[in-house]
Formats: C-alpha cells, structure tokens, sequence
C-alpha cells in the first residue's frame, strides 16, 4: 500500500470521490498551512486530526510507506561541497579498472570468475563515500569509521587502492590468484588472506548487516564503560538488495533502533537484482524494505530518481507521475533499463496522456538515459550527509541503481548480468566510451588497467580527500603489545580440585568470576549470554558487573531486595543478548576483533547452550576465524548423554565434529575444572600475550561429580590433548605373578571420563584386566599435530621421521585403545591412525532421548558397561583373552545385545 498525496485530479480517485470540491479545498488548506505557517504546524495539524480520528474510533488506513519518489527533494538538497567533473573522472578509472580486472583474470584463466556488475551498480555510492564521508584510521591508527564493504564488490575497493597507489598493477592482474608468486588478491573481503586490508568478511549473505548492527552497539558499549572514546565513528554497512532476504540481514534491526544507534548507517544497493533474476519482479524491494525499516524504527532515505526527474516531478500538477512511479513493479523498471526510450514513452508514460504531454519534448535517447537516484552523487551526496548528522536513529539509504550499470548489451539490467565476466573488444569499446576511458583501440582487447600520472589532477585530487578524512580505506591494523594475563595463582582453587560434587559449567563461572576480579584484565572481559545466565548459574555476575544497558535502569527490579537482584546499567559488563545466538555471536565478533578495530584487547567470553551453537551459527564461527577473531566459546550443556531430559533437539553429541572443521579454532573436552584452568590460562596466554590468531571452544556440562587435584606434570598433557590420568590399579598377588594381566588403555572425556574410571575398576576386579585411564581433552589438537608430523614426514623422506604426539605417548604402552566420548564416534576417530595398535570407540550417533543420564548412556551404548564391554572384545580379538569372556560378560554387565542400534531408530 502507498500513500497518495496526488489527489486531484487524478480520474481513478475521482471516481471514488463523492464531494469533490470539498476534497479540494481540504486540500488547499493543507498547502496554504504548509507554505504560509511551514511545514512544521502542517504537521502538527496532521497529527491532532490523527489522534481525533482515533478518538472517535475510526478505522484509519495505515501505510509505513511514503510514495515512491525520494525522501529528500531537491529543494532541500545541500550544495555538493565535491569537484563533480573530476570526481566523475576518477569514478570512471575505478570502474574501468575493477571491470578489466575481472575480465583478464577470466580471459587469462577460464573459470577464476568474479563479479562486475555488483560494483558497476554500486559505484556512485562507494565513490561519494571516499571523497566526502569515509574516514580513515586516522594518526593512531585505531579511529575513523568501520566499512563492511559488499563482497563481490571488492573489484571495484581494489580498483579504488590501485589508484590510491597501495595496490600495484601486478598485484591487480593476480586477482583471484593468490597462490602466484608474489601473493594475489582475494576473491572476497577476508582478513585472513589479507591481514592488512580487509576488515571485515562480509560475502557469505548476511553476515554483514548483523555484525555491523552489533558492532554499532559494541562501540558505544565500549564507549560507556570509558574503555575507548568511539563516539565520532560511524559503522557503514553495504548490503545487497537481495541480500535483504537473508534472515540474519534484518532480523536484528529492531535492537538497533532500540539502542538509537544513530552511528549506524546501512546503504541497500537496490539495483532490484539479485543473482538469478529481480529480487521483487511483482513488487517493489524498496518499497517492501521501508516498511520493514520503519516499523522498526530506523530513519529511512530513498535515494529512487537522479536529477533528469525533478523538473518533471516539478512540472507535473496532476500528481499522475508519482502516481505512475507508485504502480510499476520492478520487473518492469528492470525491462525500462534494457529498452529503447521509445518503448519507456509508451509503456511508462503513455499509461497517461498528461504523462505522454510532460515528455513529449524529451528525444528517446533522453528518456533512455534517465538516470536512477543511486548514480546521481547529488542525490547520494544528501542522503549521506543526512544520514551522518541524523541523531537518535540508525539510518537506512535505499538507493535505486542499475545492476551492471554501463555494460550495456553485456549485461547491463540482463538476467545474467551477475555472472557476467567476460567483454568482447565491441562491449570493451562501448564501455570506454560511454565513460571516457583514455585507452586507444589498438589496446582495447587486451583490458588494460590504466592509472593516471602520480601528478595528475586525478591523482592528486584522490590522494588529498583521502588524506583530508583520515587515510585511505579499507585498511587493518592490529594491537601488538602484549597483555598481562594472570599467572598460577589466579587458579590455584581449581588446580588443588574442588571436594564437593560440582559441574564443569560451575568450575567455569567461579573461574570467570575470579577473572572478572583481575585488576589486570578483569575489565576487559566481556561475558555473553543469550538469555541462559541461569541455566549456567552465572546470575550471580548479574550484581558483580551488572548488565550493559545503555540507558541503565530505568524501573525498579522485581527482585530489588534481593543479593543478586537483576541489575541493569549503563557501565555494565556482561553483554545479556536475549535469546539470538547470532546477535550473541556478532557481539562476540565485535568484542574478539577489538585488538583490531579499536587498538585495545577484549577479552570476550561467550557461553551458550552448545546445541545452538555451531549447528546453529557456524558460519558466524567461521568469519570469526577468518577475521582473526580471538575469544573463548563455551558450549555448555553439552553431551548428548550428560544433558539429559532434553532430548532430541538439545542434546549435542556433534558440535566437536563441526569444531574439526575450523582451522584456527582450539577445541577441548575437559572433565575437570583444573583440565578447564589449565586450557583458559594457556587460551589468555596465547591470544593476548603471544598474540596468536587462534580462538577456543570449551564444552562445559551440567553433571555434578567431585573434581580431583590435578596431577603432577599433566599441564602438557592437557593442552596437547592427552594425558595418562590413572594408571591401572596393581594388584599384586597370584595374578601378577603369574606373568601379568592382559592390558588395556581406556580414552575419556568430559563427564563420561567418569565411566571409563568405573570401567577400569570392573575390568580389574571382575575381568583381571589391568586398563590405564587416559583423559582426552582435545581430539582436535591430537589430529592437527599427527597432521603436522605426516605431513613433514611425506615432503621430507630421507630425514628421520617426526613421530606425533599421541603415538609417542602410546609408543611404550601395551594392549588396545578403547575410546569412550559423549560426542560422536567420529570425533575420537580422528586420530585413530596414530594409535598403535588401533583404536575402538564408542561414542553417541543418533538422535537424542529424554531419558536419565543412565538410561541414556546404555541406549546409547556408551556407559562404563559397554567399555568394559568394548575392551574384553578388543583383548579377545587379539588373543589376549578367552573369547567366551566378553560372550560371558554381555549377561553378567546385563547388556541386551539384541538392543536397537541408536543410530538407526
Ligand atoms: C549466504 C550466501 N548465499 C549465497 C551466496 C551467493 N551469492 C553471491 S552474490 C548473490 C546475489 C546477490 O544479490 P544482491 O544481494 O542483490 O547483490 P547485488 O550483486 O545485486 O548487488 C548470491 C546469491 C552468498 N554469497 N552467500
Ligand atoms: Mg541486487
């Protein structure tokens, strides 16, 4: 629905009219107060007859939409404070240089691909951004505003960087080839590739809209605890219209308007494209997304018509152009792009004769060249400039552009225009002219990328607005000092073992709650939580650091009275998030990239149930990793056995599988609180002080047992991943001395550590078998450094071999490997090639249940019968044991061997 403010005399809606003239004179009215008492009291008036309409309970239409045309008109455009000839020059070089890049790295390699028309179509809108808006790092290094460029624009930010000198010409003709000597340039915006250019990974969809929002709100978070004065950055985020269906691009929009992010400014490039074909072919993407931005409470400029529309929308008394402009769908206004001015005449003005009569002195090829908004860089120029100053609001830009704008027949508004990479010399010489490009026809074929004398006006003229706004952008920077992280005696408690039955999750948040005592880094801690403090007994950090409210507290708590009432305030610590495990994990984003983005360390500590983590949110997890991102993640309830009555959909039996799958992430299993101590101790000591770009995952459950003290020299151990908890009780007597018991080794983790130690004890008393208890902390790290040794070992044949790890510690041990994990079998599977002697396990595929621990753990076939199980089938194959033993024990450990595999049912 849109709102007509054209009324008379428009035929439709004077059909409906039944008092005419009076509709008129209340019309008149209105213009006499608009232009006699100002726009204001019009308003007023507007809003008293509101409110009367509903006091006397009539049904008002409600619309969130204001007409198609743009919010800010002409008259009320500022003076374009740019030297337009000139900056349309250099606009034409970048969009030259990003198009050749993509064309000759195709040309040269058939199937490298990259995008041209996404940057074609945004180009206005970056161009304006780096000659009056974008500011740089500044002297420091650490201010200016934060940019979440589009990814597949990229062609067009290198393009910008290989004007400004930063970025060679080599470096440009390696573009998606980054293996070639010398280094490439990424596909896409990745810090990992390019540490020391790229801020933040934006193109896998959606990623983008929702880190930027959170980290808006990061800033003024750091901003009103004193930890960094942010309050002149502003955080721009470039979002594709089509990108605006992902769930995670609005679907945190509200919180921004609710937190007045007025630092905030989102920029929707509406070329009404996405990859396939138009985003909304039947209806209007910028008129659907105003609605949306609205109702949310954002401040909402439409940037639809550049300025060949204003004398027309100025001459047009009968208010049937934006009329017109009201009732055509973008399906159309894409068919408008790829058509003659002839058929725009007919089909768009010619629906009206006054339309017809308002055009008749415009020629075709006028018509055909009438520009949109978002490549006018007035109209840009003033959205920008509004958006900047607006205060209490975050801010969105619709632009409507072209996809593909200045290909022409290559591709220009084509359904394939996104996947177009390849020009022929005719399409290469209709873009050079239509832009001006100084390249002579003999070289036309080639793509060559063309930069200007260092002492060219264009140059030079770029150089200095770079210079003027604070340096060039994008452009990282990280902290490199070291911090001090405690020593020992921070954790001393948790290493001498905790005597009365307690979980991991507990040990952690007395740990955490220590750490947020430290007068080193305690402030810089930053917990997370979506909405589960309770689940994980933390509400007593509610009173010691108090939840960040920007506006503090402004009711009284219910539970006031109470030690740990529920308190809110403006310089509070944890980041309580509600239930979003991805606003969750895009604050975490922002407080573990901090080093970088604003030169101080944070230390973020995001503890969530671990069902809803990766599984949920993995590919926030990732961009986390490939923005260096540095944090602990703790998962906790986890194990699919250890949290119990939840089943199906809570109990997480594979968030270490999809942990494996990160590079740089660290991922550890502990049983015990000092194994917890150790892991974070080192996790602080490696990001904050060696400055390592690793980041931690640490499962935590909620089953109670006592903690034990830690061993003597286990510290190793429990970082590499293993360690040789208990060795086998020695029995002495007949047996030993009858040439020793069989021998076996059994693997645990987490709670289910518990259960091999039970297992040993019934394998020694009942089956004569003598089973050392291992703890597995991490299978992950066994596996990356196996891989590491493998791999020097494969490239360097004639040297002696490097032995991993875990087969050096099992080098002297005896007997078979049986591996009990509350995880999935894969998990401790991943290094069975480095056991000698192999390794069996025993591990939780399947679906969850609602059941008892107990229950749980025999139907899953992991409880400390089945290892014992497990072993005696081990011993038996290799001869060690009477095979009748295990067939025997199945009855006397009361195990149903016809039971249902839990895999399947
Ligand atoms: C999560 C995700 N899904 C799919 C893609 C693949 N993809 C890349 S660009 C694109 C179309 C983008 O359309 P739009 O957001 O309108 O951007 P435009 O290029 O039109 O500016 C798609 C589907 C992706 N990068 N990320
Ligand atoms: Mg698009």
């Amino acid at each position: 629905m849109t709102l007509d403010i054209a009324i008379a005399p428009d035929p439709d809606l004077d059909a409906e009219d039944a008092e005419v003239a009076e509709t008129r004179e209340w019309i008149e009215a209105l213009d006499e107060v608009i232009e006699v008492q100002g726009p204001e009291r019009a308003q007023y008036l507007l809003k008293k007859l509101e409110e009367r309409g509903h006091e006397r309970a009539l049904d008002l239409p409600f619309t969130a939409n204001t007409p198609y045309v743009n919010t800010i008109p002409r008259s009320a455009q500022p003076p374009y404070p740019g030297d337009r000839q000139l900056e349309r020059r250099i606009k034409s070089l970048i969009r030259w240089n990003a198009m050749a890049m993509v064309v000759r790295a195709n040309k040269q390699h058939e199937g490298l691909g990259g995008h041209i028309s996404t940057f074609a179509s945004a180009a206005t809108l970056y161009q304006v951004g780096m000659n009056h808006f974008f500011r740089g790092r500044g002297d420091g290094g650490f201010g200016g505003d934060l940019i979440y460029f589009q990814g597949h624009a990229s062609p067009g930010i290198y393009a910008q960087a290989f004007l400004e000198g930063r970025l060679s010409e080599e470096r440009l003709t390696r573009f998606r080839l980054e293996l070639a000597p010398g280094g490439g340039l990424s596909s896409y915006p990745h810090p990992w590739l390019m540490p020391e250019f790229w801020e933040y990974p934006t193109v896998s969809m959606g990623l983008g809209p929702i880190s930027a929002i959170y980290q808006a709100r990061f800033n003024r978070y750091l901003h009103d605890r004193g930890i960094a004065d942010t309050s002149g950055r502003h955080v721009w985020c470039f979002v594709g219209d089509g990108e605006t269906d992902e769930p995670e691009s609005l679907g945190a929009i509200s919180l921004a308007a609710r937190e007045r992010l007025d630092n905030l400014i989102f920029v929707i490039n509406c070329n009404l494209q996405r990859l396939d074909g138009p985003v909304r072919g039947n209806g209007k993407i910028i008129q659907e997304l105003e609605t949306v931005f609205r109702g949310a409470g954002w401040n909402v400029i439409k940037v639809i018509w550049g300025d060949d529309w204003d004398p027309l929308l100025e001459r047009d008394e009968s208010g049937l152009l934006v009329k017109r402009m009201n009732e055509v769908v973008d399906g159309q206004y894409q068919k408008y792009t790829v058509e003659s001015g002839d058929f725009i005449r007919r089909d768009f003005f010619g629906k009206y004769p006054e339309l017809l009569a308002l055009v008749e002195d415009l020629p075709d090829k006028k018509l055909e060249r009438m520009r949109r908004g978002g490549h006018d860089p007035e109209k840009v120029y003033a959205a920008y400039r509004r958006a900047v100053d607006h205060p209490g609001q975050p801010t969105v830009i619709l632009a409507k552009t072209i996809k593909g704008y200045g290909l022409g027949e290559a591709g220009e508004g084509r359904n394939v225009t996104h996947q177009q990479k390849k020009l022929n010399e005719d399409e290469l010489r209709g873009f050079r002219d239509r832009f001006d490009i100084p390249i002579p026809d003999h070289r036309l074929a080639e793509a060559p990328f063309y930069r200007p004398p260092e002492d060219s006006e264009e140059i030079r003229y770029l150089t200095e607005r770079r210079r003027a706004l604070g340096g060039y952008v994008p452009s990282r920077k990280v902290k490199t000092a070291p911090l001090a992280v405690p020593e020992r005696d921070l954790y001393q408690d948790f290493f001498g073992g905790i005597q009365r039955p307690v979980s991991t999750t507990m040990a952690f948040v007395q740990m955490l709650a220590k750490l947020l005592k430290d007068k080193e880094i305690g402030d810089h801690i930053v917990p997370i939580v979506p909405d589960e403090a309770r689940t994980f007994g933390m509400e007593s950090l509610f009173r010691q650091c108090g939840i960040y409210s920007s506006v503090g507290q402004v009711y009284e708590p219910v539970d006031a009275k109470m030690l740990l009432y529920y308190k809110e305030a403006k310089d509070g610590q944890i980041l309580e998030e509600g239930i979003t495990e991805a606003g969750s994990m895009a604050s975490f984003t922002a407080a573990g990239t901090a080093y970088a983005t604003h030169g101080v360390d944070m230390i973020p500590f995001f503890i969530f149930y671990s069902m809803f983590g990766f599984q949920r949110i993995g590919d926030l997890i990732w961009a986390f990793g490939d923005q260096r991102g540095r944090g602990f993640l703790l998962g906790a309830t986890s194990g699919r056995t250890t949290l119990n009555g939840e089943g199906l959909q809570h109990e997480d039996g594979h968030s270490h599988v999809l942990a494996a799958t990160v590079p740089n992430l660290c991922a550890y299993d502990p049983a015990f609180a000092y194994e917890i101590a150790v892991i974070v101790r080192d996790g602080l000591r490696r990001m904050y002080c060696e400055r390592e770009d690793v980041f931690y995952y640490v499962t935590l459950c909620n089953e109670n047992y006592e903690m034990p003290a830690m061993p003597e020299g286990a510290e190793e151990g429990i970082l590499r991943g293993l360690y040789k908890l208990r060795p086998a009780p020695e029995l002495g007597g007949r047996q030993e001395a009858a040439g020793g018991r069989p021998r076996a080794h059994l693997f645990g983790s987490g709670p289910l550590l518990n259960g091999a130690l039970r297992a040993q004890e019934i394998l020694a008393e009942r089956y004569g078998v003598a089973a050392d208890v291992w703890s597995a902390t991490s299978y992950k790290e066994l596996r990356r450094e196996a891989l590491a040794a493998e791999r020097w070992n494969l490239l360097h044949p004639n040297e002696e071999p490097r032995v991993p790890y875990v087969t050096r510690v099992l080098a002297g041990e005896e007997g078979p490997v049986v591996a009990v994990s509350d995880y999935m079998k894969l998990v401790p599977d991943q290094i069975a090639r480095w056991v000698p002697g192999g390794l069996f396990t025993l591990g939780t595929d399947g679906f969850g249940r609602s059941d008892t621990r107990a229950a749980l753990r025999r139907f899953f076939e992991v409880d400390a019968e089945h290892v014992v199980l497990a072993t005696l089938g081990q011993l038996a194959r290799r001869g060690a044991l009477d095979p009748a033993v295990p067939r025997r024990a199945i009855a006397e450990l009361g195990i149903d061997a016809e039971k249902s595999d839990p895999l399947v049912t």
